[in-house]
C-alpha cells in the first residue's frame, strides 16, 4: 500500500467490487443516475458474478425467471424474453451481458482484476484499493458487490492432492465443461447444487456415486418452457408482479398463504401439499404461513415430502437414507429439483450414507470412507461456499485506526442493517451479512440495497457530508435484531446449515442473514433514511 501522506487525489468517487447482478446495477445508478466517477473491479474475465463461476451441469436458478431479473427499467422488462420457468445458467449469462451492453456498462468495468486489499485512509478520507496485480486505486466510497456465495468451500480431505483423476468444485467449474462419458463419478454434497447436478451427471456418466452427509428435502421444480400467454401476461402485469415481490417476505412473485397448517383438516392439508407439489418450486414453502414458525406445522410438510421420497425411490434402503432428514423443512435453504429422487432409480446411480461412515481420505483412485473404498475417475465437490462473510473476509479490508475486518468479525459478522460497519466509514456491503439477502429472491434484495446506497450517497453529497459510519449502539442493536428475528423462526434449528456457517470448519456459528422479512426490512431501511440516517455518525 502506498504511503498515505503521498496519496494522489481521488481518481474516483466510487469503486464497486464485483460485476454480478449487484455490481452492474450499482454502477448504473452511481455513474448514470448520480453522475459519479465510478468503476467496477471484477475478478472474472466476464460479467455475471455467481453465474459466471457456477457453470456446473444442471445449474439453473430456483427463482422463477420472470422474477429473477432487474425491475428498475420498464424498457428492459419489456424487451427481454425468458424461455423457461427457471432460467438456466447460460440464459442468465446472456441476460446479464445484455444488461451490460444495453446500459453501456463495460467501459467502466475492469475485468480480470481481483481485489486483494482495501484500506481506509483516514487523513485523505479515501479507500485505497489494491488489486492482486498490485495496482492501487482510490475512491471516496467503496461498495462491495461480491455476492454471498462466491467463495468455494473445498473440503480439506486428506489425500485430495494425490487423487489421480480429476476433481472440480461446482462453483469454479471449467468453462469448457466436463465430459463424464464413460467415467465413474463421485459427487460430494446434497445441497441445492448437488441436487441439481445429480440427474444431469447421471445422464452421461458410466456410474455416479452420490456421497450424502446430511439428507435434504427437495420439491420438484416443474420446470417447463414459458408459454406465449404467460410471457404476455407478465409483460402486461409487471407493475402488479413487482408490487407483490416488494411486499412479500422473500421477494418472490407469490404470496404466502394466510392459513396456518392446522386451520384446515388433515385432508385439506394433504390436498394443499399435493397441489403445491404439482405446481412445484419454492412456493411449496408458502403453502401455510406458519411452516417456519411452528414445529408441528413444519412436521406436516416434512412428513409429506418424506412420504414422496419413499414413493418415488424404488429401493427402500436408498429411500430410507434419502428421507432420514434431521432438520425442519426449509430450515436449510430448500432445494428444488428436476428428477433428483428419480435419479436413484437408475442402474448407474448409487448413494453412500456418510453419516454412519464418514469420508476418511481420498486415495489416488477414489474416496475411502470408514467402511469402503469407492473407485472414481472424477470427483465433483458440490460442497457449497464460505457463505456471506467469506467473500468479504478474503479481501484484506482495513478500516479506521487499523481495524481489520477479520478481527472485527472474529466472533461473527457485526453490521448495521447488513449494509455498513462501525469502523469502516463510507463502505457499503450489498446484501451483506445481517441483511435478508440469501433468504430472498436475490435481485429484489439487491435492488433494494443499491437504491438505498445510491440515495444515501446522493444525500451525503447534497448535504456536504464527508463520512458516514454507523454508531456502536446502532450496530449492537442491529445484531440483537438479527438474532431476535432468527430465533423467532425454525431457521437456526438446522445445525448443519450454511446460514449458520456450520459447513465451514472453525467458522463462528452465527445466524448470518436477517430473517425478519424483506418487506419489513425495507421499511426499517427507509425509516433510517427518512430520519436523516438515524444510527449513523455523519461528519
Ligand atoms: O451448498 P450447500 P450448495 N463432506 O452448502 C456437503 C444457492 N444455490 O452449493 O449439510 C461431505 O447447500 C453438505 O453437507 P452438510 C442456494 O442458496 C442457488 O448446494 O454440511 N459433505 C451439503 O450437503 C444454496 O443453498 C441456486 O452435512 C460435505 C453440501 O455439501 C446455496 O447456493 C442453485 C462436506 C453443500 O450444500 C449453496 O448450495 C444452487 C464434506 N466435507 C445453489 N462439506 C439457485 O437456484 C460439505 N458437504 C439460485
Amino acid at each position: 500500500m502506498p504511503d498515505t501522506n503521498a496519496a494522489p487525489p481521488p481518481a474516483l468517487d466510487a469503486l464497486i467490487i464485483g460485476a454480478g447482478f449487484a455490481g452492474l446495477y450499482q454502477l448504473h445508478m452511481l455513474r448514470d443516475r448520480l453522475g459519479l466517477a465510478a468503476e467496477v473491479l471484477e475478478a472474472g474475465s466476464g460479467v455475471g458474478g455467481t453465474w459466471y463461476w457456477n457453470r456446473y451441469p444442471g445449474a439453473r436458478c430456483d427463482s422463477e425467471s420472470h422474477s429473477y431479473c432487474y425491475t428498475f427499467s420498464d424498457a428492459l422488462l419489456q424487451e427481454w424474453e425468458w424461455s423457461e420457468r427457471y432460467p438456466e445458467q447460460p440464459e442468465i449469462m446472456r441476460y446479464l451481458n445484455h444488461v451490460a451492453d444495453r446500459f453501456d456498462l463495460r467501459r467502466s468495468i475492469r475485468l480480470d482484476t481481483r481485489v486483494a486489499a482495501a484500506r481506509y485512509d483516514e487523513a485523505a478520507n479515501l479507500w485505497r484499493v489494491r488489486t492482486e496485480a498490485g495496482q492501487v486505486l482510490s475512491a471516496r466510497y467503496l461498495i462491495t458487490a461480491v455476492g454471498c456465495l462466491s467463495t468455494a468451500n473445498v473440503p480439506r480431505i486428506e489425500g485430495l492432492d494425490r487423487f489421480a483423476g480429476d476433481w472440480f468444485h461446482t462453483g469454479q467449474w471449467p468453462h469448457g465443461g466436463v465430459d463424464f462419458t464413460g467415467k465413474r463419478v463421485g459427487l460430494v454434497g446434497t445441497g441445492s447444487t448437488g441436487i441439481q447436478a445429480t440427474p444431469v451427471i447421471a445422464a452421461t456418466a458410466k456410474h455416479l456415486t452420490v456421497f450424502q452427509r446430511t439428507a435434504n428435502y427437495s420439491v420438484p421444480a416443474q420446470n417447463a418452457p414459458l408459454t406465449p400467454e404467460f410471457r404476455r401476461h407478465v409483460k402486461q402485469n409487471f407493475a402488479k408482479i413487482r408490487q407483490v415481490m416488494r411486499e412479500t417476505t422473500n421477494g418472490h412473485p407469490f404470496r404466502i398463504s394466510e392459513h396456518a397448517a392446522f386451520d384446515v383438516t388433515p385432508e385439506e392439508r394433504q390436498a394443499a401439499y399435493e397441489a403445491a407439489w404439482a405446481k412445484g418450486g419454492l412456493q411449496f414453502r408458502a403453502t401455510f404461513r406458519d411452516l417456519l414458525l411452528d414445529p408441528a406445522a413444519n412436521e406436516t410438510a416434512a412428513a409429506f415430502i418424506k412420504a414422496k421420497i419413499h414413493a418415488i425411490v424404488k429401493d427402500p434402503a436408498t429411500a430410507a437414507v434419502l428421507a432420514d432428514i434431521d432438520h425442519p423443512y426449509a430450515a436449510k435453504r430448500p432445494p428444488i429439483d428436476s428428477q433428483y429422487f428419480e435419479a436413484f432409480n437408475r442402474d448407474n446411480v448409487s448413494l453412500v450414507d456418510l453419516r454412519g461412515a464418514p469420508i476418511e481420505r481420498i486415495t489416488p483412485t477414489g474416496i475411502q470412507t470408514s467402511q469402503a473404498e469407492y473407485p472414481l475417475d472424477i470427483i465433483v465437490f458440490a460442497t457449497g461456499f464460505d457463505a456471506m462473510t467469506g467473500p468479504l473476509l478474503r479481501i484484506d479490508i482495513e478500516g479506521r485506526d487499523g481495524l481489520a475486518l477479520r478481527d472485527a468479525w472474529a466472533a461473527g459478522p457485526r453490521s448495521y442493517l447488513g449494509l455498513t460497519m462501525t469502523g469502516f466509514p463510507n463502505l457499503f456491503t450489498i446484501t451483506g451479512p445481517g441483511s435478508p439477502s440469501v433468504l430472498t429472491n436475490m435481485p429484489v434484495a439487491i435492488e433494494q440495497h443499491v437504491d438505498w446506497i445510491t440515495d444515501c450517497i446522493a444525500y451525503l453529497r447534497a448535504q456536504g457530508i464527508a463520512r458516514i459510519e454507523p454508531t456502536d449502539p446502532a450496530a449492537d442493536d442491529w445484531v440483537k435484531e438479527v438474532n431476535r428475528a432468527a430465533a423467532a423462526t425454525l431457521l437456526p434449528q438446522a445445525s448443519s446449515s450454511w446460514y449458520l456457517g456450520a459447513n465451514v470448519p472453525g467458522k463462528p456459528r452465527v445466524f448470518m442473514p436477517y430473517a425478519g422479512g424483506l418487506a419489513h426490512y425495507r421499511r426499517l431501511c427507509d425509516d433510517v433514511a427518512a430520519r436523516g440516517y438515524a444510527g449513523f455518525a455523519l461528519s
